[in-house]
């Protein structure tokens, strides 16, 4: 399993890892931006478009000791060391509600069956920090195509884990737990919705959201719930622990938009971890392209 705290020995094949990645990128070997390429019409022979995965990752050490998981802490320095035992195992991911094929799979099973691709993706939290994060997962529609969904279905309501023995933080009675997050159907079917088992290239760590997270690149960091246990189809649009504990600070689409400011971030410009000047925030964090034309219609100025 996966240490927080690598010796200097383990931290080499983070270096070989990153090698390999320019190495792939130098020889036009499929990343995301390839495999967006490959799903667009008529694309086979059009370069690849800009590529999400163009930025440089994070290091291992920020992206492990820099979280917000309310369940353990919200001091997200603390995340970390407090996560280091949860237990993962065995661990079961519940998929049921509106499907043809409802399934309880134990998680081996579960990443046995979709094979495992890597992604880069840029990680835009509300509170305007970002960074980008190497994955391994599987796109999110593979699952639900195996459960089918029924004709009723619109929305995807996801469940994070209950245990208060083992999560301090769900002692706090300010949030309605487990922290629960929804997508519409839609959203959750697009190609860049990814289930996250892992991260350069080694399982989950604890304090990123092991065994298994949702990353939804375009949306702000809170929609991408980790220690998911249930996957449910619905009807009607799932209430969120954000939007149950704020409502008048989180809405349910949260698409990344440095026009509307949050009531207490501006989300015009953000830190990226490690570097020192802010930079721009970008429409939909940069993946507009990809995703705009699921909103067309809708008052984005409204969305928050
Ligand atoms: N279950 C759960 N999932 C969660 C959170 C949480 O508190 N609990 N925090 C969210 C927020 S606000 C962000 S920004 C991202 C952070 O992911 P990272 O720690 O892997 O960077 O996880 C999201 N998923
Ligand atoms: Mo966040």
């Amino acid at each position: 399993m996966f240490r927080s705290k690598l010796p200097s020995s383990q931290i080499t094949p983070q270096n070989v890892y990153l090698s390999r990645r320019d190495f792939m990128k130098a020889a036009g070997i499929a990343g995301a931006g390839a495999l967006l390429a490959a799903c667009a019409p008529g694309s086979a022979t059009e370069s690849a478009p800009a590529s999400p995965s163009a930025d440089t990752p994070n290091s291992l050490e920020d992206i492990t000791n820099y979280n917000n998981y309310y369940e353990f802490s919200t001091d997200k320095q603390a995340v970390a060391p407090l996560s280091k035992d949860f237990q993962t195992h065995p661990w079961d991911v519940e998929v049921s509600g509106l499907v043809n094929n409802p399934k309880t799979y134990a998680i081996e099973d579960l990443l046995k069956k979709f094979p495992q691709e890597e992604r880069v993706y840029r990680l835009r939290c509300v509170e305007a920090w970002s960074m980008v994060i190497p994955w391994t997962g599987f796109p999110l529609a593979k699952l639900l195509a195996e459960a089918e969904p029924t004709s009723d279905a619109k929305f995807v309501r996801f469940e994070a884990v209950l245990d208060p023995e083992q999560l301090p933080g769900q002692k706090s009675p300010f949030y309605d737990w487990p922290y629960q997050e929804g997508l519409r159907l839609d959203e959750a079917m697009h190609e860049l919705t990814l289930l996250a088992s892992g991260l350069y290239g080694e399982s989950l760590p604890n304090q990123n959201g092991a065994p298994l997270r949702l990353v939804v690149p375009w949306k702000y960091g809170f929609k991408s719930i980790k220690g998911i246990v249930k996957i449910e189809l619905t009807d009607t649009q799932p209430s969120t622990l954000w939007s149950t504990a704020s409502p008048d600070e989180y809405g349910f689409y949260s698409n990344v938009n440095p026009n509307v400011p949050h009531p207490r971030w501006s989300q015009s410009s953000e830190r990226r971890i490690g570097e020192l000047t802010r930079r721009p925030t970008l429409m939909f964090n940069g993946y507009e392209a990809e995703v705009a034309h699921l909103y067309e219609g809708m008052d984005l100025a409204k969305d928050y």
